[in-house]
C-alpha cells in the first residue's frame, strides 16, 4: 500500500501532494512501481495534529480518489464517516480507518475495512501511551473490532497495530517483535512503520541528531522485511519501489529451497 497524503502538514510528505494534479501523478507513479493499493488521506494524524473540517477533507481527497480509482485499487485514510462515504462513492474500495469505528459504513457500502489501533484522538494520544501489556491489549482490541465488523457483514477486514499512535518507541518495538501474535489471530495484518520517528531515534548514535523523515528509508525497509517475514498481509509505505523490492526478497527467502 503506497501512502498519498493530500495535506499541508503530514509528518513526512506534508505539502508535497496538496495540488490534485501532483497527487494524481504521484499515485500513478506508485501504481507503476507496483503498489497494489494507493492510500489517499486528507488529514494528518501525526501526534498533536489539528483536526481538519469534514468539507475541507472531502475537497482535498475527492478528485484524487476519483482519478486514481480509474487506475487501480484506492483506499481512503480517514476517521470520518462522511469522508469515507464520499470517497467510496468516488471509487475507493477500502476504508483505512485509523479510528477503528467505521465498520457499519464498510458493511453498508461493501468496502473492505482496515481497523487500526489508536488509544485516543491524535491531539492527545501520546498522553495515552500507557499499557500493562501492549501486545495483549492491542490484539484484544483489534480482534473485538474485527469480530464486530465480520458480524455486521464486512467481507474484507484487516487489523493494524497502529505503530506510533499513542505508543512510545518501546511499545512500537514490542508490537513489531510480537507481530506473530497478531498474525496468529487469523485476521490479515497491515503494518505501517514508514518514516516514523522511532526509526530515526533507533538509527542514531548517542549524541547524534536523529535523522528526519526523509532519511529513515533504511529503517523503513528493515522493518518492512521483518513484517513480511512475520507473515503480515500488507505494508503501508511512502516509498513503494524499495518496499516492493525488499518484500519480494523476503517472500522469496521464505518460499525458496535455497540451502
Ligand atoms: N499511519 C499513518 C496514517 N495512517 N493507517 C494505517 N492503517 N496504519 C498506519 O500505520 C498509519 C495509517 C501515519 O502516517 P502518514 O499518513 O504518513 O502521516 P500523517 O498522519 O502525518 O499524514
Amino acid at each position: 500500500m503506497g501512502v498519498l497524503n493530500v495535506t499541508p502538514d503530514s509528518f513526512s510528505d506534508g505539502g508535497r501532494w496538496l495540488d490534485p494534479a501532483a497527487a494524481v501523478a504521484h499515485g500513478t507513479e506508485m501504481f507503476s512501481a507496483g503498489a497494489e493499493i494507493v492510500d489517499v488521506g486528507g488529514e494528518s494524524t501525526r501526534p498533536g495534529a489539528s483536526p481538519v473540517p469534514t468539507e475541507e477533507e472531502i475537497r482535498r481527497v475527492l478528485p484524487v480518489v476519483e482519478a486514481l480509482s480509474e487506475l487501480g485499487a484506492v483506499s481512503i485514510d480517514t476517521r470520518k464517516a462522511e469522508v469515507a462515504k464520499a470517497a467510496v462513492l468516488a471509487g475507493a474500495t477500502i476504508i483505512n480507518d485509523v479510528s477503528a469505528e467505521l465498520w457499519p459504513l464498510a458493511a453498508d457500502t461493501g468496502a473492505g475495512w482496515i481497523a487500526m489501533h489508536m488509544p485516543a484522538d491524535p491531539t492527545v494520544m501520546q498522553q495515552h501511551a500507557h499499557y500493562d501489556d501492549v501486545v495483549g491489549e492491542v490484539t484484544d482490541h483489534l480482534m473485538a473490532r474485527a469480530e464486530k465488523a465480520r458480524a455486521a457483514g464486512v467481507h474484507r477486514v484487516w487489523i493494524d497495530p497502529g505503530i506510533g499512535f499513542g505508543k512510545t518507541a518501546e511499545h512500537n518495538l514490542s508490537l513489531l517483535r510480537h507481530l506473530d501474535a497478531l498474525v496468529a489471530t487469523g485476521w490479515p495484518v497491515v503494518v505501517g512503520t514508514s518514516r516514523k520517528s522511532f526509526l530515526g531515534h533507533l538509527a542514531c548514535r548517542p549524541g547524534e541528531h536523529p535523522p528526519g523523515p526523509d532519511d529513515r528509508l533504511e529503517g523503513t525497509v528493515a522493518t518492512t522485511a521483518w513484517a513480511v517475514l512475520q507473515g503480515v498481509d500488507m505494508v503501508r509505505v511512502h516509498d513503494a519501489r524499495p518496499a516492493l523490492m525488499v518484500t519480494g526478497l523476503a517472500r522469496a527467502g521464505m518460499t525458496s529451497n535455497w540451502a
